[in-house]
């Protein structure tokens, strides 16, 4: 019945498609969409949007499908909105720095094209390659170089979304001021498609940095971590302050069979990126925190193949630990709070699941830490997912004590949606809930991410 409102070659139901736009990255969910939509244009969600209220589906709006919260997945029947086919640039306005996208422009291509305009956009993460803009905003995406440039939200000067009614918002249309009330731009991002649909967004772009030089420090004790952060912060304007454990270091270098960085295992490794002509400053950074025993070697690119060998390390962490089907934390607490955030959960891990490996890595320089299990060969996915929920409300509980967020960058999405009363009051979710009620009355968006369906 879609099609007699779009053609039907931007409709798909055969069973690999399905399979393939049902689901994000996520693991562990039922996968049952009932159909797949490739619209074109703003009109055409609108009507997508409009049908949906007369026919009672619901819709599950899909980007690069990137997402590690569930966020994308169609797990009972609902409609996937792929916004593949809405990929074009629309618009760039050098004075306004301004370039406007469709949902379904690639990150990567976004970066390219600001590089063509002798511009910048700094939203990076290792994923770029194939996550899309729509999906960026929707989840509000973090990534690699936040400690410098902020997360996507600070980069969105507009966008166009459609709501459960059908409402096609043009929110502030690119301005820099404008004093005139709620900014629902900044209400959609973040909001994880069950606000609105996003359809277009308007970026603004950065000025472009100059060549970035990449250290990697090997740091034996976690809490030196800080110290080096604070010694480079100091005296360096630091891109990118990333931390990976001796652990991830060993999968990612198993899986793309890379070298090691330092001559010497160390427990942990920070990994630097900075402005290439503050090297004298890092090096003198780098011999204070070598004389204090914080860190006890470190390796510097040469070159740009160089810097991208050693972002390899930490990029490839992810993608290299998939195989084992890791229970995925993305939690974040206050910078100062990280290291005794980190041993607190080591701590219960170590004395509660004694058999589960625990690969640590991630944007230590915002407080952001994800925490990967590693499933034990002896176990099911599925019986290890269970552990994993049971093992949540005991980590969420040292989130909340320490006020940190159960979702630092990845969403809550149908992963973590049980347990948003971590992070959040009785309070705020009964006024999320309220807006979900008013965007979207007949709880046709995302159904049950974020929040419970039907709230
Ligand atoms: C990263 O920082 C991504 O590499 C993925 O956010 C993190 O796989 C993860 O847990
Ligand atoms: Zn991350």
């Amino acid at each position: 019945m879609l099609a007699d409102i779009i053609d039907r070659r931007q409709i798909k139901t055969d069973a690999e498609s399905l399979a393939i736009w049902g689901k994000d990255w996520t693991n562990g969910f039922n996968v049952a969409p009932s159909a797949v939509v490739f619209p074109e244009t703003n009109q055409q969600v609108v009507d997508i949007v409009h049908y949906a209220i007369k026919a009672g589906l619901r819709l599950v709006p899909s980007g690069g499908r990137t997402g590690l919260s569930g966020g994308a997945v169609a797990e009972r029947g609902e409609v996937v909105v792929s916004f593949d086919r809405m990929n074009q640039i629309l618009d760039f306005n050098a004075e306004d720095r301004l370039v406007t996208c469709q949902a379904g422009v690639i990150t990567q291509v976004l970066q390219e094209f600001a590089a063509a305009q002798q511009l910048f956009y700094p939203v990076d993460f290792a994923s770029a390659g194939s996550s899309q803009m729509g999906g960026n905003v929707a989840t509000n995406a973090g990534g690699i170089k936040v400690i410098r440039y902020g997360l996507t939200r600070d980069w969105v000067a507009g966008l166009r979304a459609v709501t459960g009614t059908g409402a096609l918002l043009d929110c502030n249309n690119g301005l820099v001021k404008n004093a005139t009330g709620y900014d629902l731009r900044h209400l959609l991002i973040g909001s994880e498609g069950t606000l609105g649909l996003i359809t277009e967004v308007d970026v603004r772009l950065a000025a472009q940095p100059e060549p970035q030089t990449v250290m990697v420090v090997g740091v034996p004790q976690v809490l030196d971590l800080l110290n080096v952060l604070n010694c480079f912060n100091s005296q360096v304007t630091l891109s990118a302050f990333e931390f990976f454990s001796d652990l991830a270091l060993q999968k990612v270098r198993a899986h793309r069979d890379l070298p090691a960085p330092l001559a010497d295992a160390v427990a942990y490794y920070a990994l630097l990126e900075f402005d290439a002509s503050a090297m004298d400053a890092a090096s003198t950074a780098f011999e204070q925190c070598l004389n204090q025993g914080w860190v006890v070697d470190g390796v510097v690119s040469q070159s740009q193949a160089q810097a991208d060998a050693l972002w390899q390390l930490r990029e490839g962490i992810s993608e290299s630990i998939a195989p084992y089907t890791p229970y995925k934390n993305d939690l974040s607490v206050c910078i100062h709070d990280v290291p005794d955030f980190l041993a607190d959960v080591d701590r219960f891990v170590a004395e509660s699941y004694p058999d589960f490996e625990v690969c640590w890595y991630g944007h230590i320089g915002d407080g952001n830490l994800h925490l990967n299990i590693l499933r034990p060969e002896h176990l099911s996915v599925e019986e290890f997912m269970a552990k994993g929920h049971a093992m949540s409300p005991k980590i969420f509980e040292l989130v909340r004590a320490r006020g940190g967020s159960i979702s630092a960058e990845h969403g809550v999405g149908l992963l973590k949606r049980d347990f948003l009363n971590y992070s959040r009051s009785e309070q705020e979710i009964a006024l999320m809930q309220g807006l979900k009620q008013l965007f979207d009355p007949h709880q046709i968006l995302n159904p049950g991410k974020l929040l419970a369906a039907g709230v």
